[in-house]
This record gives C-alpha cells, structure tokens and sequence, in this order.
C-alpha cells in the first residue's frame, strides 16, 4: 500500500491530461476608455476663480490654466482634461463642490473623447 504521491506520479498524469500552461498572446493590460472634461461659460464665476481650479484641480501650469480660461471665457467652452471615467468623475465633483462653496454657478460636462 502507498500513501504518498510523488512527483513522478503527479508528471504522469499531467503528460496523460495534456494540461499544459497556456502562453499569453495579447497583452494582459487594457487601455482604460477615456473621457473629456469640459468647462463651460457663464457670467458670474470670476476669471481668478477659474484660473484656481485648474491649477489645483487639473494640475495645469498657470500659463496653460489662464489660456484655457480665456478659451472658455471666448469660446464658451474648453478642454479642462482628458482622464479615465473614476478620475474624470472625481475631478468634476470636486470643482462643482468647490464652486458651489464659493457661490459661484461653473459648470463642466464629461464627454467621450
Ligand atoms: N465668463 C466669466 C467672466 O467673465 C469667466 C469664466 C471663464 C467663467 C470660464 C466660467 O468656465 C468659465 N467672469
């Protein structure tokens, strides 16, 4: 009577089953979808207040925050960011918070890219 199972058994019954690991073809990673974040105009939400949310927010230089702004401000809307759905989403709350704190009626949109 046997009462363990070694390794020469258990390579029998792999070459008899043929359960071989399987080699990945495609990359395993995704590219995640991605949307846009876009500011729209109104007259009431002061040019500052603008250029402050998307340094803090959108991580953009104040350059690059100011010309969005003047973009908007023209154009009557203007890309604030480009960003997975979660941080798209997490970025849009936090500015309509933080304007509706500050009594201020900006508003943004998420489209798809
Ligand atoms: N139009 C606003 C003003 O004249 C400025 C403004 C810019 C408001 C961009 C919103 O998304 C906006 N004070």
């Amino acid at each position: 009577m046997r009462y363990s199972v070694g390794m020469a058994e258990r390579d029998d019954r792999r070459e008899q089953t043929g359960d071989a690991v399987k080699e990945r073809v495609k990359p395993k990673t995704k590219e995640p979808t991605l949307y846009t974040v876009v500011l729209l105009n109104d007259d009431y939400t002061p040019m500052g207040f603008v250029v402050e949310v998307l340094e803090g927010i959108f991580q953009k230089t104040p350059a690059e925050a100011y010309r969005i702004m003047m973009q908007v401000h023209t154009g009557g809307r203007g890309i604030a960011g480009i960003y997975p759905w979660e941080v798209a989403e997490t970025k849009v709350d936090l500015l309509l918070t933080t304007a509706r704190e500050a009594g201020h009626p900006l508003q943004a949109t998420i489209e798809n890219a």
